[in-house]
């Protein structure tokens, strides 16, 4: 792994440069999947995304834990844009240095965000190089999709380093599609079982999370949202075709209200048209806008391009789900640690941010003989509502819940366990203590993950105007609690209560109350002859694979309708 990063750098370069790294430890290397495309022309137009350093960041920490604990007095007190905004916006001196920096090699086209802590700036590719000295940018291309990206890691002069947390569009690339229906093929036990199966439609949803018809939103102003990084897009056709199909039973919309950013062309993909196509069943009834943005610029980093969208925008919807992860360790702590500072802001305003947990189960590291579990970020951020998978115990019927045994689920290795978790976390190591992996796979200080779980195997889902079923994976779930949660807000909204926000701290006082515990099956991890395949397995109360469980919406809408 990242043999040039962690071996060769400190060998290069002396210490005085080695400083003027920002992200020391980013994975730079380009994967195999990707086909070089040569040296960008030195003319070309790139745009990079310049992370400023922001001021209060623990304040903002400490903040996000009283509007989020329900025994605070200042529970759900959120703070507006604009609070936001003057809590964290850095430093007149940040901003003067870099822009001084930016300005002095001919920069001028940036744009900023209303906090004013990212600036996206066009330049050409050769100022790009002696702006940023060490990156070397390349073209890379895979499946018809290019992007340009730094063959080696950026080094920022010393007089800026400790006014930038980092630069975006040099590193990570976009993530693959996975190819959800594919995913099944690995199930071929399932599939031939499940022959006969009807599969997961909303009704059958609704049925084993019982909501009623009557549960549907009926608030004016309460609004849901996906966001979507892959290279594809929604079909505004599917969808109204699905609902045509699937939504006869209870009252729902069937349509998008709103698009932020760009709708890609050419075919709809299976990931975008099951996000909305199910966020809008259960949270059936409610505005539902999509934030899309597949790669409008070759240097863009999508995932960062939502987040600015979250900085500069102030009427946001208060649910958001997204189905999007990297390895952690394939990511820098700068870029990791920044990242979180924004979901914290986001928090802070009162937005409920539902990430899939990923679906490889506790995933693999291969680091030569030894191995170990690999978390996935942002599903292992300690600010962030993560999502597992489950499946019907007897697939033919509506029946209790097992663990799906692709569904994410670990210990962070960046992240300190936060304290909304740690009793929790702590029972589940000493119950489950006997039938724990090795040591060596997992670090249990980190933040365990996921919160909760949904169903996430064998969905229907219509994709080009054609019905298919067996569509699998935390992003299946992650919708469906996300729509569940819009209707909490919904209820609360028309009490007069403030929304949700961040779940978490008051998700885990619960103690699982109002959840169906899942505590049979377990997921998959290392083929190895350790672990032989096995990572962690459910257990009674909170587990890292299916977290507390799925929500039994009735009774969790009554525990979370109480002040
Ligand atoms: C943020 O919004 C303002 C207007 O509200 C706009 O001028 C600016 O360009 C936006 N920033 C980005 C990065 O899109
Ligand atoms: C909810 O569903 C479960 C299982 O499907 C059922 O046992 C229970 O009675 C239902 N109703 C409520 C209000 O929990
Ligand atoms: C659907 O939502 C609207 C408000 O957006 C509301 O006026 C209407 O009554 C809702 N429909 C039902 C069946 O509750
Ligand atoms: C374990 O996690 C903690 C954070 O909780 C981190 O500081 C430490 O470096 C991690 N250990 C390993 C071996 O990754
Ligand atoms: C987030 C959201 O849906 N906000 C809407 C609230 O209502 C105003 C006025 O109707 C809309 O402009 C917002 O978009």
């Amino acid at each position: 792994m990242n043999t040039l990063l962690t071996f060769s750098l400190p060998l290069l370069f002396s210490s005085l440069v080695w400083s003027g790294y920002l992200e020391y430890d980013q994975d730079v290397l380009i994967p195999d999947d990707w086909n070089h495309g040569g040296r960008v022309d030195p003319t070309d137009q790139l745009e990079l995304t310049f992370a400023l350093k922001q001021q209060n960041s623990d304040l903002l920490e400490s903040i996000l834990g009283l509007v989020s604990d329900p025994d605070s007095g200042l529970y759900g007190k959120y703070l507006t844009l604009d609070e936001v905004s003057s809590l964290v916006n850095p430093s007149k001196l940040t901003q003067k240095v870099v822009h001084h920096w930016l300005q002095s090699h001919g920069i001028t086209n940036c744009l900023t965000v209303h906090t004013q802590d990212f600036l996206q700036c066009s330049m050409t590719a050769a100022v790009a190089e002696k702006l940023l000295p060490g990156s070397n940018f390349h073209r890379y291309t895979r499946d018809g999709h290019s992007v340009v990206r730094s063959s080696a890691p950026y080094s920022v002069h010393d007089d800026v380093h400790e006014h930038l947390d980092f630069v975006g569009g040099l590193h990570r690339l976009p993530p693959k599609g996975q190819d959800l229906s594919q995913a099944s093929s690995h199930r071929e036990m399932k599939q031939s079982e499940a022959a006969v199966h009807l599969g997961v439609t909303p009704a059958i949803l609704r049925a084993r999370y019982n909501l009623t018809a009557a549960d549907v939103g009926t608030a004016q102003n309460n609004s849901q949202a996906v966001a979507q990084f892959l290279e594809q897009y929604y079909s505004p056709a599917d969808l109204a075709e699905f609902m045509g199909m699937y939504g006869r039973s209870f009252q729902h919309l069937s349509q998008v209200d709103r698009v932020v950013g760009t709708q890609g062309k050419g075919k709809a993909g299976i990931e975008a048209s099951l996000d909305v196509e199910y966020i809008m069943s259960t949270g059936a009834n409610i505005s539902t806008w999509v934030f899309t943005n597949p790669g409008r610029h070759e240097s863009q980093e999508p995932f960062l391009q939502w987040m600015f969208l979250l900085s500069n925008m102030s009427d946001l919807p208060w649910v958001h789900t997204i189905s999007y992860g990297d390895d952690e360790d394939s990511l820098s702590t700068a870029y990791m640690m920044r990242i979180n500072t924004e979901f914290m802001k986001a928090g802070v305003r009162g937005v409920s941010l539902l990430f899939a947990s990923g679906d490889s189960g506790a995933g693999c590291r291969h680091l030569g003989k030894e191995n170990s579990f690999r978390p996935s970020f942002p599903a292992s951020s300690p600010y962030v509502t993560t999502v597992g998978g489950t499946s019907f115990k007897n697939p033919f019927k509506v029946t209790y819940e097992v663990t799906d045994y692709i569904s994410g689920g670990g210990f962070s290795n960046v992240f300190k366990m936060p304290d909304y978790q740690a009793s929790a976390v702590d029972g589940y190591l000493k119950t489950a203590a006997a039938t724990l992996p090795p040591q060596a796979y997992f670090n249990t200080s980190g933040r365990a993950y996921p919160d909760l779980a949904a169903l996430s195997d064998n969905y229907w889902v219509v994709i080009n105007k054609v019905p298919v079923p067996w569509v699998s994976g935390t992003s299946a779930s992650t919708p469906v609690v996300g729509g569940m949660l819009s209707l909490i807000n919904d209820q609360r909204l028309l009490q007069g209560l403030p929304v949700l926000g961040f779940l978490n701290p008051r998700l885990y006082k619960l103690k699982g109350k109002a959840m169906f515990d899942v505590t049979e099956g377990c997921h998959l991890s290392c083929l190895d002859e350790q672990v032989q395949g096995k990572g962690f397995c459910a257990a009674p109360s909170w587990d890292p694979v299916t977290g507390w469980g799925t929500p039994n919406y009735p009774e969790l809408l009554a525990a979370l309708l109480a002040e």
